[in-house]
């Protein structure tokens, strides 16, 4: 079965033992991606539930409080959600959104089906894997689990913590042809012939009682349909000149996929195989395969086998030191959380990004950088700012809560990924951004005019 479909098997594992038989369903318990189309975790479970000639449900547990979320997030989830379950529904695969403790909902539900097997998809964040650890410890169904989200599987690009971008390229470009490869079409042989109960989606938002203070974003349309448009027009106007505009906060130079690839609305590997197809240079190609595949895939390998990625101890031992030496240099200007918050600093520029992060729910790549390191040289100590910037970002960014952000913020705050430079005091061998050299980048007055209206 699996060898006729071109499924790499290093895409799956084995996370709770248990022989697979066939008695109910095979459960694709979705988390990390949210979509139908380009899914391996859902490809999979539909080989398996085919192997044991058994039906497929798909499941979405909704967390009470997913950390940091509010209703600017769960409003553009749960669309995509209900856009998924209209979806399945139409192959002849029910779904359904369980409320509560993950954990509980699906070793209830799992029970109740009497599951053959359960799929999920790989997620590095201990949020979920706290979810999947306490599931496995009550359950006697076999639990397999699926990177659907990353070109090469987080497991098999490297077996530990990588230094850097240097160190993990040469690992995944090695294996990369026989991962990169197109998704195969699997039809499940026993769909529902029931019309299953649909979800009330807006209930499910009513039950959430999200925090309303962050209103739901305007400039992304939610969904895989939605995703795929804004693919298609990236490619279209964007990929040409991707390289040298994308760090230039005044243009549209970036691709804006991330809050799609954040919520699973749309397959980074999907991204690859049209970028790469595009008629645009090779050089802007290149650029953004490298964001998208080694830097992206570099931040799930620091949360997976870094346990302190969202914190001071997750920094490397050099950071760490030269944190220590410089801790008590005198602070020229100092800001509580919500003068950040509120964008009420000395500085404009920064202010700026803060601004357009709130109002749009996206803050421009380059800009996240000068953004966090400021945050660092206006705070009493880097734990401090590590909880102000994950604070901040999780609230504000459409794609927060992210790996992405944990480790963009590290590398900021703490020279995760990068290496020591001259020192000077607060930074010491942290990479030191400024104002000035932000104006010797692109028209700062232009990019603060644009957010600070
Ligand atoms: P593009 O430049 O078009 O890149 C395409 C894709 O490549 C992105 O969607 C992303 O998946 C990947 N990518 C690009 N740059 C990076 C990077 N530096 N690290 C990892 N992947 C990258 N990204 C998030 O997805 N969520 C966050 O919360 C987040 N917070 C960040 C905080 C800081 C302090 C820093 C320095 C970076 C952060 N990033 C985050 C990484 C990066 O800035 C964003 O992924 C990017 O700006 C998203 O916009 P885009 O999709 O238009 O980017
Ligand atoms: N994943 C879930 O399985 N259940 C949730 O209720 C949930 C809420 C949520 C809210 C905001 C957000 O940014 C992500 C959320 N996720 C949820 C997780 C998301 O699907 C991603 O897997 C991770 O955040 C990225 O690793």
């Amino acid at each position: 079965m699996f060898s006729r479909v071109n499924f790499n098997k290093h895409r799956v594992r084995e996370i709770h033992g248990g022989e697979v038989r066939p008695r109910g369903p095979v459960i694709y318990w979705m988390s990390r991606d949210q979509r139908v189309s380009d899914n391996w975790a859902l490809i999979y479970a539909k080989l398996k539930a085919n192997e044991l000639n058994v039906p497929l449900r798909v499941v979405f547990t909704l967390a009470p409080a997913f950390p940091g979320a509010n209703l600017r997030h769960y409003d553009f989830m749960l669309k995509g959600l209900a856009e998924v379950e209209r979806s399945l529904v139409d192959d002849g695969i029910p779904f359904n959104l369980l409320r509560g403790e993950p954990a509980e909902q699906i070793w209830e539900f799992s029970e109740r089906v009497e599951a053959s097997l359960i799929v999920s998809d790989f997620d590095p964040l201990w949020v979920k894997r706290d979810w999947k650890s306490q599931l496995n410890q009550r359950t006697s169904i076999p639990h397999h689990e699926v990177d659907a989200h990353n070109v090469v599987p987080c497991w098999y690009a490297s077996p530990k913590l990588e230094f850097g971008a240097y160190t993990l390229r040469p690992k995944i470009k090695k294996v990369l042809s026989s991962f990169l490869t197109d998704y195969p079409e699997v039809t499940l042989r026993n769909k529902s012939e029931s019309n299953p109960h649909h979800t009330r989606w807006h209930d499910a938002l009513v039950w959430l009682n999200a925090s309303d203070e962050v209103k739901p974003v305007k400039d992304f349309e939610p969904g895989e349909k939605a995703a795929r448009k804004a693919l298609d027009d990236f490619i279209t106007n964007r990929l040409r000149g991707y390289a040298e505009k994308r760090n230039d906060p005044t243009l549209d130079g970036q691709s804006n996929l991330s809050p799609f690839l954040h919520f699973g609305q749309l397959s980074a590997q999907r991204v690859a195989i049209e970028v790469l197809k595009a008629p645009a240079p090779e050089a802007d190609k290149e650029a953004l395969l490298e964001e998208l595949i080694v830097r992206r895939e570099l931040a799930d390998n620091f949360c997976y086998y870094n346990p302190g990625y969202s914190r001071f101890a997750g920094f490397p031992d050099w950071a760490k030191e030269t944190h220590r030496i410089h801790r008590f240099d005198v602070r020229e200007y100092l800001y509580t959380l919500n003068e950040f918050e509120i964008a009420h600093t000395h500085d404009p520029l920064w202010n700026a990004a803060q601004l357009q992060m709130v109002n749009t729910g996206k803050m421009h790549g380059y800009m996240r950088m000068y953004w966090a390191k400021k945050i660092l040289e206006w705070t009493t100590c880097p734990e401090e700012a590590m909880r102000f910037a994950i604070y901040l970002n999780d609230k504000y960014s459409l794609d927060g809560r992210d790996p992405n952000g944990y480790t963009g913020i590290a590398w900021s705050i703490g020279g995760v990924h990068d290496r020591a430079w001259p020192e000077r005091p607060i930074f010491g061998k942290i990479r030191y951004m400024n104002f000035e050299g932000c104006r010797r980048k692109f028209d700062v007055e232009k990019y603060i005019k644009m957010n600070l209206g």
